[in-house]
């Protein structure tokens, strides 16, 4: 896995959780929002040295509340977190408590236009469906909100602008949900070839 996500120096949607991941430390706390980024990390994210607490919510169904949850576990220590746009429309409001966190938030929005994981069902082959009434898509995206709310923004092209600053900050990285499923089925792909092999030989 870690060499598949290694192998193209191009920013995807799973090298950007799995990056925002690896910025979690012994001192910090890693947050995951629901929907892919919580998936994502626990099929792709293995920590090689100690590291702090790792956060997700169940909320009332999900992706409610993830923000203000990040704002009671900055209390205590700094957070790095890692969320959907819808799960950050949600809870937008809530970005107005960045500023007055205790510890520093590192919110890391993944912007796919969307929720991305309906892609990965079989009502995706419904377009006329998937983007209306599942996916919720969208062609937004978040720096007005980081202004309203008086956040420095950073808009992530690179590795190096996912990392951490050391204050609370808004970070978007914009990628595509059905690109995102191609390189998740390619993964996939690449794992089952791997194992069959293994098991031949
Ligand atoms: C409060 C609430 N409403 C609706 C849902 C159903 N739901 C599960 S995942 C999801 C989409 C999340 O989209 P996003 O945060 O953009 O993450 P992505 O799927 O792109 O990873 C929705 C609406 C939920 N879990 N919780």
């Amino acid at each position: 896995v870690a060499s598949f996500l290694r192998e193209r120096s191009q920013l995807g949607e799973m090298e950007a959780i799995v990056a925002v991941c690896a910025e979690h430390h012994k001192g910090s706390a890693l947050f995951l929002g629901n929907s892919m980024p919580v998936r994502d990390a626990d099929s792709f994210y293995f920590p090689q040295e100690d590291v702090g607490p790792i956060f997700a919510n169940r909320g009332l169904s999900g992706i409610d509340g993830n923000v203000a949850t990040c704002f009671g576990i900055a209390q205590t220590r700094p957070v790095i977190a890692v969320m959907g746009d819808q799960t950050l429309l949600h809870d937008l409001n809530s970005l107005a408590l960045l500023k007055k966190s205790r510890y520093p938030i590192h919110l890391v929005v993944i912007n796919n236009g969307g929720g991305g994981i309906f892609s990965f069902i079989d009502i995706a082959e419904k377009k006329e469906l998937l983007d209306p009434f599942f996916a919720n898509a969208h062609g937004w995206n978040f720096e007005a909100a980081a202004r309203l709310f008086d956040l420095p923004y950073v808009r992530a092209e690179d590795f190096d602008a996912l990392k951490v600053q050391g204050k609370s900050c808004l970070v978007e990285f914009v990628c595509n949900r059905r690109e995102n499923l191609v390189r998740h089925r390619a993964l996939q792909e690449a794992i089952e070839c791997l194992l069959s092999s293994s098991m031949v030989s």
